[in-house]
């Protein structure tokens, strides 16, 4: 064989070791990056320490490949408009344990590796939970050593940089490549071309076959970058595949050469806007063409490049493809994968109807991530036939056929065709794209155990009605890698001497934690690490706000998008009763605490941007008052991000997980707090449930009403009642409504308090600000004796085990994907064996 073909297998790998990675810096500072001085702290630095442990990562990529290939395992792909991964340097350092090397080839420099690791810019590249799971995911998917591809949009723009200026939030442009990115390797070979618009036409082949044919208006080329995913010491590198959309003529050299430069570049630009900007919202769907042209975009290209890899390995039959093949859709975003397939398999592969719905069925599995009505997507019938006109027929097709099925298991019952029906009739018709997702998948799954369990008797009734065996939980998880190992250094050596260091890989090993318990030094040393932790925290507060965080005092934080469901308004309302509290001089058994809230509302939400502008005038008043001095301070953080809760969950002593009861499907970040020693105070909604069973019920401040009750409720429900009763909530009330936090504009927060008085509020803040406030009391009590709180801090941390996405991936791998134990051993095997 030919040496250059194999470099890799050919040439042992780059060493590990100091000496060799200092050699490989100064080789990529000088030659790659055309240096010559190297200055400390500056960008080319965090380049050459990038590539240098990129280089290391490509060697252990290409022999993933291969043993994958050689496996011949079931692939899967997942398929995802986001992922939130932050930065990925210290996350490889980890990984390859190259940390130290690294650290001491930097000395070399005179320059200090934290300095370094600053310079790289968060991979932005989602809103929230959603996006930040798939990253989780992927690392977990690496970790295990499972054949999982993850597929998404290379977006020039990230989530926005969120900016506070008066008091409010303001949105800059997040342009993370403005200085390239080490982290992408582009496989222009692999380079897919997407349909848009057009018609179709139909006609019968020599065969006799009927074919139809879809002839577009515009194609867009979407080209791959590849970002390596490492597992955790176990030589896997697995791939996250970005699709960037490009022009498919650069320039019209028609326009051109008649002197329209502008015209000349116009295909380009409507091509690259597609890749152009991720939209900010994370709730309530906003119905852009341009949203629409993304997830065909993404959902194509990836299933083009699925099957042409499926052609490469075996060539040119479809046959066993349902075998080897998973798609796991996150959330409905790119649902149209499933008429996608259709097409391929029945317009390119000329498979028959019920050979490519049997494929298709098999291959398919959907995740939803919520409830609310407001985030389920539906696109007019008009805009799919104008921009995807074949995929149209197709799903008009699938409906037809459902709504047979539909109509053999509910005969006669009109009014189940008309709620089943992917198509919903109406002034304007609207595919549903959740029902799409239901009937075009074999899994459907809920993302906690009360979210499944109200999926199945809500939303999705009828369908688990006539598909129960589709329908299944999978509680979401977080790696332990970056969510402890990495970003709680101090956690992470205590652990490791007294439980070893199998806990990174195996999280159910944290319980052992309980034996030591009553040590003495293990107690002293836990309360030193989290102090430390807060101090750091401390620090990032001073630095983004100026405000003077004291680490002896209580830590409190809601970190998390601002939306009204997940009530950062009713932790507003408790802070401003402590703030009244103190005022009167009522300060028994009140714990000192600093207060943090942060998290970036999407653009055109007024009333979560006036939650931002409420904080900080809380905030302002109350650090501007001597007498808040020794007991409360409050903070807005601005621009939250993945880099910001690596320090944020490691010092926090009580987490705030305060949604209305039913309508947050899981939470992420309450496991993340959890997994470093944090308390959770919290409703019984999504993954607090099973936070709570887990730690036990001793071990978490729970209140409020639980998701029958809010049910309940809701039909009669009189919030100024509640207020006219509750002292308290009267004067919190009458500070807020009298202009007390806004006195250049007193009716600035009208819309807020109108919202809390409203008989029709969906998120009854009024109805658990009393037992908030109960809960609140405990929490100081317990938090003041020291003893106590220790005990509970360190059992939460113990029992987080169940919260690893170690966890969650191994059961989608088994009881979705399929994924044999054997096939995952196999390749961590062959990549040992080539480690
Ligand atoms: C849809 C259409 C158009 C524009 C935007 C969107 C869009 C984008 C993002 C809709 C929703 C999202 C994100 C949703 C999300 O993050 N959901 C969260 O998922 C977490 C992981 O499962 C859960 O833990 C959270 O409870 C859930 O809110």
């Amino acid at each position: 064989m030919n040496a250059d073909k194999n470099f890799v297998d050919d040439h042992p790998w780059l060493g590990m070791d100091t000496r060799a990675v200092k050699k490989d810096l100064l080789r990529h500072y000088h030659l790659t990056l055309g240096r010559t001085q190297a200055v400390c702290g500056e960008l080319y630095l965090y380049q050459a320490a990038a590539l240098t442990v990129r280089d290391r990562l490509v060697e252990r990529w290409a022999s993933t490949r291969e043993s994958y290939q050689n496996a011949r395992s079931r692939r899967v792909a997942y398929l995802s408009l986001e992922y939130l991964m932050g930065r990925a340097l210290n996350n490889a350092l980890l990984n390859l344990d190259m940390e130290h090397a690294l650290e001491q080839s930097l000395r070399g420099f005179g320059c200090a590796l934290e300095e370094v690791v600053e310079q790289e810019r968060d991979a932005g590249l989602g809103n929230g939970g959603l996006g930040r799971l798939a990253a989780c995911f992927l690392d977990s998917c690496a970790t295990l050593s499972y054949p999982v591809t993850g597929y998404g949009i290379r977006y020039d723009y990230g989530i926005f940089h969120q900016k506070i200026r008066n008091g409010y939030q303001v949105e800059v442009p997040d342009h993370w490549l403005e200085s390239g990115t080490p982290w992408e390797i582009v496989t222009y070979d692999a380079t897919c071309r997407v349909k848009f618009g057009g018609h179709t036409q139909s006609w019968t082949d020599e065969e006799g076959r009927y074919r139809v044919r879809w002839v577009s208006d515009s194609e867009v080329l979407a080209v791959p970058h590849d970002v390596p995913v490492p597992g955790y010491r176990n030589a896997t590198v697995n791939t996250l595949r970005l699709w960037r959309a490009d022009a498919t003529e650069r320039l019209s050299l028609a326009d051109f050469n008649s002197g329209d430069y502008a015209d000349a570049v116009h295909e380009q630009n409507v091509a690259e806007q597609i890749s152009m900007v991720l939209y900010p919202n994370d709730v309530s769907v906003n119905g852009k063409v341009l949203r629409l042209r993304q997830q065909y975009f993404l959902s194509s290209a990836s299933l083009q490049d699925v099957v042409n890899r499926w052609h490469r390995d075996h060539g040119a039959g479809m046959k066993n493809f349902a075998d080897k093949n998973r798609f796991q859709l996150n959330d409905t975003h790119p649902a149209v994968a499933v008429p996608e397939l259709m097409r391929i398999l029945i317009d390119e592969k000329l498979l028959d109807w019920d050979e490519a719905w049997a494929i298709t069925v098999e291959t398919m599995a959907y995740t939803n991530h919520t409830l609310l009505p407001e985030a389920l997507e539906r696109w007019p019938v008009a805009l799919f036939r104008q921009l995807l006109p074949r995929i149209l027929e197709i799903i008009c097709e699938i409906n037809a056929r459902f709504l047979q099925e539909v109509a053999r298991h509910w005969p006669g019952d009109e009014a189940k065709l008309r709620d089943m029906s992917i198509i919903e009739e109406g002034p304007e018709q609207q595919i549903r794209m959740a029902y799409l997702a239901v009937v075009g998948s074999s899994s459907v799954n809920g993302v906690a155990a009360l979210h499944t369990q109200l999926l199945k008797a809500g939303l999705f009734k009828d369908f688990y009605e006539l598909w129960p065996r589709k329908f299944n939980n999978k509680t979401n998880g977080v790696t332990p890698r970056r969510w402890l190992a990495f970003c709680n250094p101090g956690l992470k050596a205590l652990l490791d001497r007294y439980l070893g260091t199998e806990w990174v890989v195996n999280l159910d090993e944290l319980r052992k934690l309980e034996t030591f318990i009553d040590e003495k030094d293990v107690r002293h040393a836990w309360r030193k690490i989290k102090y430390d932790n807060k101090t750091r925290l401390a620090a990032l507060v001073k630095e983004r706000t100026g405000i003077d965080f004291d680490p002896a005092m209580l830590f409190e934080v809601q970190v998390k998008r601002i939306h009204e469901y997940k009530r950062q308004l009713l932790n507003v309302l408790h802070v401003i009763h402590l703030y009244d509290r103190i005022r009167r001089d009522d300060t028994v058994a009140l714990a000192p605490r600093c207060v943090l809230i942060g998290g970036k509302a999407a653009p055109g939400y007024f009333m979560a941007k006036l939650i931002i502008k409420l904080v900080n005038s809380v905030a302002a008043k109350v650090n501007n008052d001597p007498l808040m001095k020794p007991w409360l301070r409050v903070v807005f953080l601005p621009n939250y991000q993945v880099t910001a809760m690596e320090k944020i969950c490691a010092g926090t002593d009580l987490s705030v997980q305060i949604s209305t009861a039913g309508k947050e499907a899981s939470g992420t970040g309450n496991m993340k707090f959890m997994m470093n020693g944090a308390v959770t105070i919290g409703t019984l909604d999504g993954a607090n449930i099973e936070i709570r069973e887990s730690v036990g019920a001793e071990n978490f401040f729970a209140f409020g009403l639980n998701a029958a009750e809010v049910q309940a409720l809701r039909c009669d429900y009189r919030p100024n009642e509640i207020i006219a009763a509750d002292e308290d909530l009267t004067r919190v009330m009458a500070l807020l409504e009298s202009g007390h936090f806004s006195h250049e504009e007193p009716n600035l927060f009208r819309p807020l308090t109108g919202s809390i008085r409203d008989p029709g509020d969906p998120w009854l803040t009024a109805a658990d600000f009393r037992a908030f406030v109960q809960a609140q009391k405990e929490a100081a009590a317990t938090y003041l004796d020291v003893e106590r709180w220790t005990t509970m801090s360190m059992l939460n941390t113990a029992r987080s085990g169940y919260f690893s996405s170690d966890r969650t991936i191994r059961e989608y791998a088994r009881d979705i994907w399929g994924l044999g134990q054997e096939q995952s051993a196999a390749a961590s095997l062959q990549a040992q064996g080539a480690a």
